[in-house]
């Protein structure tokens, strides 16, 4: 309850910031899309990683005053640097459950997306895999295929985790995986990690989805992952998360 509390003042009080880290094109080394992720700017603590106040994502009140509180934040300074970007450069938003389950959500972005000059064209939305395995779900359904409907990209995020098997693939809008990076980490050294990501992508290629590797680190990764087939590669090897300033230019920050 006190987080609660706290974490909704920090928001309101602007401790709480988006960093953005990009998807690159393995090909072309080009960012395609960023990343939005949350930083709470801490006074006493510092600068903290959700991983330091995990509860927000179980949280339905804080879950959804978040997602909010970053897509508004998000949408201006990635609104502001947007003419500036190459074109068909994308955002990439994180949800959870419980903004998919909330009836009213997609309209509130829409309007958030309005306010900034934004397209759902512009966006792509980050679901977890476990949050789509709950197939008998109508609402997430009904929310994703409502969003995807209006031209934002849906990806399932840390893909090969939820160990569900692949029929929701069958039925579920989706438009691209994010492959977890404990599959990427050791894919030059491990020919099982190298046969798992490799049946991504031969699925994904018969399917026309988009793969991301999370957590690229080294010049070798990315290398094999081209030579793979893979599309996008994110991680440390091409950015980490950083503030608007730094990665779109003083256009952005100076909302
Ligand atoms: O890089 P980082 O430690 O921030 O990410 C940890 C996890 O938290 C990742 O799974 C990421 O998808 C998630 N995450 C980061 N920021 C947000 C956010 O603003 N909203 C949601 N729902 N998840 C986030
Ligand atoms: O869960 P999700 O994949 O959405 O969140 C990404 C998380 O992974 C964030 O915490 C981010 O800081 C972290 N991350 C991003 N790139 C790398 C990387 O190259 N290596 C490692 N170890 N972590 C990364
Ligand atoms: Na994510
Ligand atoms: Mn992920």
């Amino acid at each position: 309850a006190a987080l609660a509390k706290n974490l909704r003042a920090a928001c309101d009080e602007g401790q709480v910031v988006p960093y953005f880290q990009p998807m690159v094109d393995l090909r072309s080394g080009r960012p395609q899309v960023y990343e939005v992720l949350c930083r709470w700017n801490n006074p006493r603590h510092g600068l903290m990683a959700p991983e330091s106040f995990p509860s927000v994502f179980t949280d339905h009140e804080l879950a959804t005053h978040l997602t909010r509180h970053m897509a508004r934040e998000s949408f201006a300074e990635f609104g502001n640097a947007w003419p500036q970007m190459a074109p068909g450069t994308k955002l990439s938003l994180n949800l959870t459950y419980f903004d998919l389950m909330d009836r009213e959500f997609v309209f509130d972005l829409q309007v958030m997306l309005n306010e900034n000059g934004l397209d759902w064209s512009d966006l792509v939305v980050e679901v977890q895999e476990t949050v789509v395995m709950d197939g008998a779900n109508g609402q997430v359904f009904r929310s994703l295929t409502e969003m995807r409907h209006r031209g934002a990209e849906i990806a399932l995020d840390d893909f090969g985790t939820g160990y569900g098997g692949l029929k929701h693939l069958r039925t579920w809008p989706v438009d691209m995986l994010k492959i977890d990076r404990s599959f990427v980490q050791m894919i030059c050294l491990n020919h099982r990690d190298r046969a798992i990501v490799g049946s991504i992508l031969q699925l994904s290629q018969e399917l026309g989805f988009r793969v991301v590797a999370e957590g690229v680190e080294s010049e070798e990764q990315a290398q094999l992952l081209l030579e793979m087939g893979c599309d996008l590669g994110q991680g440390y090897g091409f950015g980490r998360p950083m503030r608007a300033g730094v990665i779109f230019g003083a256009e952005a920050a100076a909302s």
